[in-house]
């Protein structure tokens, strides 16, 4: 077995996709987190776009993008994650193409500046529910995107589907409700422990914490009182 090195930010979405992959596979990895702030020079020698999350595997080679990520986790160890019926691991590969729209859609309303903008990326929640939610009526029964099998679109919706809860419980967003398969398929997720780095009310206390010090529209209903706490 090959030695893995993962690096990361702690909060980093796209770092828990590629981490997900890898407890899915129960393989051994080192975690290694750095500071958005204060990236060191081995980091900016190895990825391209200078950012996380990067795979180094056995000290030589470094791998970038956390879909190219899980895609070659997926051939090179068992088990496979992917449909073996090529129609089916097309449907899904179509489907992990739309996840840096959902993302943008669902934890857009992090960055606004404004309660207008706020407004205005809040509008764009509902577009994407709905897209996924007519995904899971085609694809069946569930619990899991394609059943009972884990897959790598399971792996990566489950951080943006975890912000969307987050999200949620800053300042109410009423959506997820109103798609009952994807409210299933994302229960399922959060409860699996493949999807979490850190325990469950640490890592949303850090992820709280950086919405309040973005300093954006949202930050505001982020307690003083709670990040002290935190
Ligand atoms: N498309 C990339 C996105 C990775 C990404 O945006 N990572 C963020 C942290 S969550 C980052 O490193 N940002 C630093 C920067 O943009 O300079 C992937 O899927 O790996």
């Amino acid at each position: 077995m090959s030695k893995y090195l993962l690096v990361s930010f702690k909060t980093c979405p796209w770092v828990q996709r590629a981490a997900i992959v890898l407890r899915e596979k129960k393989v051994d990895f080192e975690f290694r987190h750095i500071e958005p702030d204060n990236r060191p020079d081995w980091f900016l020698a190895i990825s391209p776009h200078k950012k996380v999350p990067v795979l180094r595997v056995d000290d030589t080679i470094s791998l970038f993008e956390s879909n190219a990520i899980a895609e070659y986790l997926d051939e090179t160890i068992t088990p496979r994650l992917h449909p073996e019926d090529p129609v089916m691991r097309a449907i899904n590969r179509a489907w992990t193409d739309y996840i840096p729209t959902f993302a943008e859609s669902v934890t857009g309303c992090a960055y606004s500046d404004s309660e207008a903008d706020y407004t205005k990326a809040i509008a764009k929640i509902p577009v994407a529910f709905d897209r996924l939610e007519k995904a899971l009526e085609k694809q069946g029964a569930g619990p899991l995107f394609n059943g009972a099998k884990y897959s790598l679109v399971d792996a990566g919706y489950a951080a943006f589907l975890q912000r969307y809860y987050f999200l949620d419980r800053i300042r109410p967003l009423g959506q997820i409700e109103k798609y009952p398969r994807l409210k299933a398929w994302a229960e399922t997720l959060m409860a699996r422990p493949s999807t979490h780095s850190f325990p469950a009310g640490e890592f949303e206390a850090m992820y709280r914490l950086n919405v309040k010090r973005r300093n954006k529209w949202l930050s505001q209903f982020v307690a003083d009182t709670a990040v002290a706490a935190e």
